[in-house]
């Protein structure tokens, strides 16, 4: 799974990613202009794949991962250079949005004052404009090739319509019904309204699990329809750079479950419907990830194509079960390890070896 970082400069991306990465990466208090894009790949903590590891003791164990990606700050009213930011994360499968709500005289705001309602507002219009602008282009590119005798595919120009009127009443093209088709013939396009948002708020220290948390939190999920995360880019950013012992005083101390690098992710895997199966063969568990309704077909292309092409069987039983008896032998010999063909659903959990032959 790739994520791409975004928001307005200065409003504590790359902070939020070296809390995600665990990385270092400057977070100088004035905006960053140009440099390189920030890329990590941290793994999905799983329960189930360290206890899998205990037992099977494999050389390897792979944990699934993820992907972040932060790079310079949105421009209210600046296409060009926002595009160059929105070309960094067209492949990703999700943004996360992020939302300065801390107060701080030192860090510069691009507006003077500290309002994550116009902010949020403000990164969302320039994204549905990005797309419209993608939507012109290339219905204008379509019309120079037909005045060149080029007959112009009409599927395409249906549905860049059918974007275009949703871009222009405000409305992200996630929220717009497509066909199959219909996807497939823009999908080329990477619109970035298309993704999957979440939205981060990034509060000072003292507001965590105040009022005013809560407050941003339904107000501004509700208006995005997205989920959200509040969370101190600062206090989170130095939580990472702690070893697993300290880290779990300190969130203590804080009042914290967990670490915004955890709770991003479950948060993502949620929202996008992901889920997780494992495989354990030759000395390696490892752990993949799929949407929810994903068949075992599917699943089995997932790993490797020749799988899927010679799909006979797959043998699955689900980490609870097996769990529940703590050896293969064992969960063999009680008949909990089953055959299921092509078209099963693979559930969360589910430990799946495929019967293939190529
Ligand atoms: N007080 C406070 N400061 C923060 C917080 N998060 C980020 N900052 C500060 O805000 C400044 C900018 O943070 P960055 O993470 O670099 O922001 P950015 O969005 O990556 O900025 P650009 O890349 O320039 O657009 C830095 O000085 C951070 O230390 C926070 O939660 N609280
Ligand atoms: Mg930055």
């Amino acid at each position: 799974m790739k994520i791409g970082i975004i928001g307005l400069a200065n409003s504590g991306k790359t902070t939020i990613f070296n809390a995600l990465t665990g990385q270092n990466v400057p977070t100088p208090v004035y905006p960053t202009t140009d440099g390189h894009p920030h890329e990590g790949i941290v793994k999905v903590p799983d329960e189930r794949v360290d206890t899998l590891s205990q037992i099977f003791n494999p050389k390897k164990t792979i944990y699934a991962t993820v992907h972040y990606v932060d790079y310079i700050g949105l421009t209210k009213g600046d296409s060009v250079q926002n595009r160059k930011v929105l070309d960094v994360v067209k492949d990703v499968d999700a943004v996360l949005h992020v939302v300065r709500c801390f107060e701080d005289e030192s860090v510069v705001h691009p507006f003077g004052k500290v309002d994550p309602y116009t902010d949020v507002e403000t990164v969302r219009m320039e994204l549905l404009l990005s797309d419209l602008d993608l939507v012109d282009k290339r219905l204008q590119r379509m019309d120079e090739a037909a005045k060149k005798g080029k007959k112009p595919d009409e599927k395409e120009r249906h549905v860049l319509i059918k974007c275009k009127e949703a871009l222009e009443s405000e409305i992200p093209l996630r929220e717009v019904e497509f066909s199959e088709e219909e996807t497939l013939s823009i999908r080329h396009l990477q619109f970035i309204t298309t993704k999957p948002e979440v939205l981060v708020i990034n509060l000072s220290e003292e507001d965590i699990g105040t009022e005013r948390e809560r407050n941003l939190i339904e107000t501004l999920g509700k208006e995005g329809n997205c989920p959200v995360v509040g969370l101190s880019g600062k206090i989170e950013m130095e939580i990472a750079q702690l070893s697993e012992q300290d880290r779990k005083a300190f969130l203590e101390d804080l009042g914290l479950k967990e670490p915004a690098m955890y709770r991003v992710i479950r948060l993502c895997y949620e929202h996008l419907g992901l889920i997780s199966f494992f495989t354990v063969v030759q000395q390696e568990v490892r752990a993949w990830t799929i949407k929810r309704g994903t068949s075992a077909l599917n699943a089995a292309g997932k790993i490797h194509t020749d799988m899927q092409r010679g799909f006979i069987k797959a043998e699955v039983i689900n980490y609870e079960d097996f769990i529940s008896v703590g050896s293969m032998a064992e969960a063999r010999k009680r008949g909990l390890l089953r055959l299921e063909g092509k078209s099963y659903e693979v559930r969360d959990g589910d430990i799946i070896t495929f019967r293939f032959n190529i």
